[in-house]
């Protein structure tokens, strides 16, 4: 299916950093006032006018950024949203702030109307969550500051990690094989991404009243950079449909209108697995059910969302059975898995390899988020086509497990390269590298920072 294609015409917008620094302690300086800048009390705003609350998986990414800054922050960040996790163990993926008003972001805290929920916390959240980045995250962030206050950190955090795993992994588990199903695009993390059109076009809106609600997202973006009106009303309306369930997910099965088993989500998750071993190992308690686990994740993975016939990953339908046809981005993140067996890995690299996303140990564009030789490739809507540094790290991450560094470092060369020509943007133009959405992006700052750390400004020549 064929939609939002671009006008060939459509001007890329400028950066809105004139001249962003090009050496490396100038960029680690944009990046120390970027998260700055962004920094509210106990947590960090993905931005200041996009999104004015706490996000969950940018604050795992904030966090490892937070590291090379101040590290008490890092603590700080993930704790302030596990203070958020609901009685059954979801951790929000948005968690709000009281201070700022209603009207802010859409939808806000008086549609999601969680604190009328039984188990969820005083503090008004989403009723969705996020790909379980966050034990990664925390590992990552303590490898890199390790301190007293941050192994006192992770005993705190550990017995909450392991009970979003067993979220995950029990009530989301919505097709029987082991894998966590999402029910929304936002669940994802790529929300707009060619990956969710059959399943989201199978979602019924008639019951969308027009005008019942106002976007808040196109008076801050160009609104043909963000999702259409229409993927809208369905956004609004399969949280509407959670909601009236009262975010229960027992029976879930039965009566809602998407669900899919996500690779990165899942991948994400038995990621967590391997890190919480290493966690467990550094707080005294048991790694052995964490391998195994993540062993069990890694091996339904493949079985259910692998195909052998296009080589690469994709999420799965449980309306339809089907896997979906696109070839994004998310089909190259199961890489993050330590365990995923040699025959995916290679097919991974091949897919990455290929013209359809580029990867090699001198890219001359950044990574894109879906098959740039796709007839709904588009180079400015989010998700469907433009280059986001937290999918850049991730996949490099993976790359460096699998031992592949002059790859690894290929990727972290092309998205710094982005960064030091159009600012701390939130996503990038595939081709140009021209910064677009927000200017002052908080996770790209904060990865930034890991990627200099670890290239020690090489990239910039
Ligand atoms: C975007 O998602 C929010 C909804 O959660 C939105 O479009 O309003 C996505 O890029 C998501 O991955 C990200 O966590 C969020 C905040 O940065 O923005």
């Amino acid at each position: 299916m064929v939609k939002h294609v671009g006008s060939p015409v459509e001007p890329v917008p400028t950066p809105a950093v004139d001249r962003p620094p090009r050496d490396h302690p100038g960029l680690v300086a944009l990046a120390r006032a970027t998260l700055e800048a962004n920094w509210a009390q106990a947590h960090t705003v993905p931005s200041r006018t996009l999104y004015p609350h706490q996000w969950s998986w940018d604050s795992a990414f904030i966090a490892i950024g937070w590291a090379h800054l101040r590290p008490e922050r890092t603590w700080s960040e993930l704790t302030s949203l596990f203070e958020a996790q609901w009685r059954d163990g979801r951790v929000p993926h948005i968690v709000f702030n009281p201070a700022v008003s209603d009207e802010a972001y859409f939808p806000g805290p008086r549609f999601w109307g969680s604190t009328l929920i039984e188990g969820a916390p005083a503090r008004a959240t989403s009723g969705l969550v996020q790909p379980p980045v966050h034990a990664l995250a925390a590992w990552h962030a303590y490898r890199r500051a390790p301190s007293e206050r941050g192994r006192a950190a992770l005993g705190w955090l550990y017995p909450r990690l392991v009970a979003q795993q067993h979220y995950l992994s029990s009530r989301r588990d919505l097709g029987g094989a082991g894998l966590a199903s999402i029910v929304h695009p936002w669940e994802s993390g790529l929300d707009n991404s060619p990956a969710w059109d059959e399943p989201l076009a199978a979602v019924p809106t008639e019951e969308a009243v027009p005008g019942a609600y106002r976007r808040r997202d196109i008076v801050h973006a160009a609104a043909a950079h963000r999702p259409t009106d229409l993927d809208y009303a369905r956004y609004v309306a399969l949280v509407t449909a959670y909601r009236a369930g009262g975010y229960r997910d027992e029976d879930l099965a039965d009566r809602h209108p998407f669900l899919v088993e996500c690779p990165l989500f899942n991948a994400a998750m038995g990621a967590a697995e391997s890190a919480l071993a290493q966690i467990a190992r550094e707080i005294g308690a048991d790694p052995g059910p964490h391998h195994r686990r993540a062993a069990r994740i890694t091996t339904a993975l493949v079985d259910r969302l692998y195909d052998p016939r296009t080589g690469t990953f994709h999420p799965r339908d449980l309306r339809t059975g089907r896997l979906t046809p696109a070839r994004t981005v998310l089909g190259l993140t199961p890489v993050i898995l330590p365990d995923l067996p040699a025959e995916q890995v290679e097919a991974i690299l091949a897919e990455a390899g290929s013209s359809r996303f580029g990867l090699a140990a001198r890219m001359a564009r950044p990574l894109p988020s879906h098959d740039r030789t796709a007839a709904d490739f588009e180079p400015l809507r989010y998700w469907r086509g433009p280059s986001w540094m937290n999918i850049t790290w991730l996949v490099r991450y993976g790359l460096l497990t699998h031992g592949h560094p002059r790859l690894a470092d290929g990727l972290a060369t092309s998205m710094i390269e982005a960064v030091a020509t159009a600012g701390c943007h939130e996503y990038f133009h595939p081709e140009t590298g021209a910064g677009l959405g927000s200017p002052a992006f908080s996770w790209t700052a904060a990865l930034l920072l890991d990627l200099l750390a670890e290239t020690k400004g090489r990239a910039l020549g």
